[in-house]
């Protein structure tokens, strides 16, 4: 099976990123993995503009957190046959250092690859703590004078059974398929350049003589260990899913396709709560489910939106390109799905009636769910009100999921609310 990446790639002209996407989907189709067996983490930077490119599952995360996150997904996964496959810049590996040292003592079962190119690309050139002595960046005319971290050497110290250091030039694959495959931790750091930086403030430097002044090598060390984290060992813990367990298939539903559901308002509005219990409602009803959450990086301000899929059956793909129902509560809420709700040629827009609907070929209803449950309550209240109309899970489920949060008083409030809401 050919593991084609979405293309054209994002990088900047002869950027060393090209060469490790490329070589990294080449080295997964040498291995015959499948991409649904994939897990790519993928941290802050050039480096994580990657994500989008591959066809398996992603998870962009904070910047120096993608091997944290990496670690989580490994001890949280049941199924020990997924591949984690870390992709980290050289500012990412600084600032999440004690992350990689951490999997590496664990030796957790994943592959870090580092694309060291020696300086923070995508905020302009600042050096990290890769960058090599005298390697002129923007924040060190003259370059550091202290040398950078050997990140394959203290990952060894640690005790990651596998690390090992390339030239990013040539073909890489074969080095990344060697990293790979080790059961448990893996780090391969590809020296390469940023050209829009790295090579704009050293001109002519060449990789091999980067290394050679370093006093360092390429090559790959190793440790004997067969001890990598296994599921097994957390036998006799309770999960959180098992919170969950007790309520399915308490109601009845007669859904047979999927319904994808986007809920639209501001943030501070309870958005994502009215979309987690909704979520909550439709495993209690028995169906499988996906929530997503999207908001600015200031949490407290501007719009909210969460994308809900209630399905019959497994959710393979948790994106919502073309949504049966949008639920829009405030302006804010609007306007961040207005393409998506003037794009409709089917599907229903359910929209607060203090709110002029865009040309839409969606069916229009609106109701007073903020004059009647208040800005706090409105989203929680206008999905209520969609439930009682096309009945596609019992309202008792939403009043059921309810039950379970600190608000729950308020929160049935809401639900009753919806009664009064047509217009
Ligand atoms: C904790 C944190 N600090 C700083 C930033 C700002 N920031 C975004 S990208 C970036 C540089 C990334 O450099 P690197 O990890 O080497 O990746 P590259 O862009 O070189 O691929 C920085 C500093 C951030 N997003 N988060
Ligand atoms: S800024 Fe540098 S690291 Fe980022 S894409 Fe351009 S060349 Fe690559
Ligand atoms: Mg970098």
């Amino acid at each position: 099976m050919s593991f084609d990446l979405f293309r054209p790639l994002p990088y900047c002209p002869g950027c060393g990123h090209f060469l490790i996407t490329e070589g990294l989907a080449q080295a997964v189709d040498k291995l015959g993995w499948r991409a649904e067996d994939i897990i790519l983490v993928t941290d802050i930077g050039c480096v994580g503009l990657a994500d989008r490119y591959f066809p398996c599952h992603t998870i962009h995360g904070l910047h120096g957190r993608s091997v944290a996150l990496g670690t989580g997904i490994r001890l949280g996964l049941e199924d020990d046959s997924k591949h984690i496959v870390v992709l980290q810049g050289d500012g990412g590996a600084t600032i999440g250092l004690q992350h990689i040292m951490e999997g590496a003592r664990l030796n957790l079962d994943l592959t870090v690859i580092i694309h060291n190119n020696m300086l923070y690309g995508m905020t302009g050139g600042q050096s990290s703590g890769l960058t090599p002595v005298n390697y002129r960046t923007t924040t060190e005319k003259e370059g550091p004078s202290s040398a950078g971290y050997d990140l394959p050497g203290l990952a060894h110290q640690a005790g990651a059974p596998y690390t090992s250091r390339v030239i990013g030039k040539g073909n890489i694959t074969d080095d990344l398929a060697e990293a790979l495959e080790i059961p448990g931790f893996s780090l391969i750091e590809v020296l390469e350049y940023c050209t829009s930086y790295g090579l704009r403030y050293n001109p002519g430097e060449k990789l091999k003589r980067i290394l050679e002044k370093m006093g360092r090598e390429t090559g790959s060390w190793k440790y004997e260990r067969d001890d990598h984290y296994h599921p097994e060992r957390r036998a006799g813990l309770s999960s959180l899913f098992d919170q969950l367990a007790g309520f399915a298939g308490k109601y009845r539903c007669s859904l047979e396709n999927p319904v994808s559901i986007i809920l639209g308002g501001s943030a501070g509005e309870g958005v994502q709560t009215a979309a987690r219990i909704l979520a909550n409602a439709g495993m209690i009803a028995g169906l499988e489910v996906s929530k997503k959450g999207i908001y600015p990086v200031t949490v407290g301000s501007g719009f909210s939106t969460s994308e809900i899929i209630l399905s019959p059956d497994r959710i393979n793909f948790t994106g919502i390109v073309d949504p049966d129902v949008v639920i829009i509560v405030s302006d804010e809420g609007l306007q961040n799905n207005i393409e998506v709700i003037s794009n409709m040629n089917k599907g229903l827009l359910v929209i607060d009636d203090s709110l002029t609907a865009p040309e839409t070929g969606a069916r229009v209803i609106s109701g007073k769910f903020r004059r009647e449950a208040g800005k706090r309550g409105a989203a929680l209240c206008a999905i209520a009100f969609w439930l009682r109309k096309e009945e596609i899970i019992p309202v008792d489920a939403l009043l059921d999921a309810s039950g379970v949060s600190k608000h729950s008083e308020s929160m049935v409030k809401s639900i009753d609310a919806s009664g009064n809401c047509n217009k």
